[in-house]
């Protein structure tokens, strides 16, 4: 019997395996993407269930906590905790939403980003002028990286060649600001490039051809926020987008198509059209925007509205429909929501138009491109490994995933 008729019999005693199973089976769950928001003056992470919008859990972390990433595998997600008393990031393992590791790092961590590939964590530290760079498999700092001067945020090309660090300079008073480019692999600064005052935000677009800053103008001055559009390419600021006073946050949908600005002093969000740059909307949200994240799908953007910069006061996060660009929905959080993160999508093998289910028809689908009846183009997803090719193997996860469930969120 040759390989390919050894195969293909396997593939119908499966795909009739698949089909009496699931004849049986029921209650498969709905992947639930958790959105993480840091509360400065509660000392804690809120986390909210996307699909209900509800908060679900309320985990205690470290003083003044600041900026959050979630780790592309969903497992963890890590916190930076700025308060003098702290300088350290707590990791919370997301499945039991408990704290299970504090890593000290530099002074006054306020950003934090994690490799594509999940091996790292970078720490921007405000006060060290400064990155730690985490190990994530054992949770300790295994490099620092001197940058420029207060280092705020920072997020990574998507290739993770490179870690694209803000200098903010100073918080007081607006002062021209510049971004370091750290290339990952040597963990040097290969480039410095000037932008506009006070950045903060960093963005890159998915496809890697853009670097969306916010420059904040000043935290204690209010005054004309904007945005620097730098291709990595050119190394340097092609285009500046005036947006509204006190730019903080940046976000840019998955399909690369729009960026989402948070203007603290304005109540609002700047919507950009990234083919073009050119705002297409304003929207209002909840006072004093700060930290904004999109969902994996696209389809909602989620803001934090801190309220104040000093005073303790109950904050809420606005949830922006992409499409209509309108605020969906407003759900109340802690003291000072700073930052969020967004799950991102889990991949689910078999799941060809990611509803979070595998269907009869799935399966069947990828039994047919495993046999070469179809194309693999007609869902990438039975492929897991992204290989090309569809082995048994990737097609009974696919089965195990109609039978049960999409991997977590
Ligand atoms: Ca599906
Ligand atoms: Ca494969």
């Amino acid at each position: 019997m040759s390989d390919s008729i050894r195969l293909r019999t396997r593939l119908a005693e499966a795909s009739v395996a698949v089909a009496m199973l699931l004849s049986t089976a029921s209650g498969r769950a709905i992947a639930r993407p958790f959105a993480y928001v840091t509360n400065k003056h509660s000392n804690a992470v809120s986390v909210i269930d996307t699909t209900s919008n509800a908060v679900v859990a309320t985990v205690g972390v470290g003083g003044s906590p600041s900026d959050v990433a979630i780790t592309p595998d969903g497992r963890d997600a890590y916190v930076v905790n700025a308060s003098d008393h702290d300088n350290s990031v707590s990791v919370i393992d997301t499945a039991t939403n408990r704290v299970v590791s504090t890593v000290k790092v530099g002074s006054s961590p306020l950003g934090v980003a994690i490799t594509p590939d999940g091996h790292q964590a970078y720490v921007a530290n405000a006060s060290g002028n400064s990155v730690s760079v985490i190990d994530t498999a054992s949770r300790t700092v295994i490099a620092t990286v001197g940058v420029g001067h207060t280092p705020s945020r920072l997020a990574f090309t998507p290739d993770g060649a490179f870690a694209w660090v803000a200098n903010a300079q100073t918080f007081s008073s607006p002062t021209n600001g510049n971004v370091s480019v750290i290339q990952t692999d040597t963990r040097r600064v290969v480039a410095t490039i000037g932008v506009g005052d006070n950045p903060l935000g960093v963005a890159i677009t998915p496809d890697g051809a853009l670097a969306y800053v916010a420059n904040t103008h000043s935290f204690d001055v209010p005054g004309p926020g904007s945005v620097s559009v730098i291709p990595p390419v050119l190394g340097a600021v092609a285009t500046t987008i005036a947006v509204g006073t006190s730019a903080m946050d940046v976000a840019i949908t998955p399909d690369g198509a729009l960026a989402y600005v948070t203007n603290f002093n304005s109540d609002n969000v700047s919507v950009i059209e990234t083919a073009s740059n050119t705002i297409i909307a304003t929207v209002g949200v909840g006072r004093g925007p700060l930290g904004i994240a999109s969902a994996p799908d696209g389809r909602h953007v989620y803001v934090a509205n801190r309220q104040s910069f000093n005073t303790a006061t109950p904050g809420n996060v606005s949830v922006i429909d992409t499409t209509t660009q309108r605020v969906v929905a407003t759900i109340g959080v802690g003291d000072n929501p700073t930052f969020i993160a967004v799950m991102p999508a889990i991949p689910c093998a078999g799941d060809c138009d990611g509803d979070g289910h595998v269907r009869v028809d799935e399966l069947l689908l990828g039994v047919a491109i495993a046999a070469g009846e179809a194309p693999h183009s007609a869902c990438p997803a039975i492929d897991h490994d992204d290989d090309g090719t569809v082995t048994v193997d990737e097609l009974l996860a696919a089965l195990a995933n109609a039978l049960g469930a999409c991997p977590a969120p």
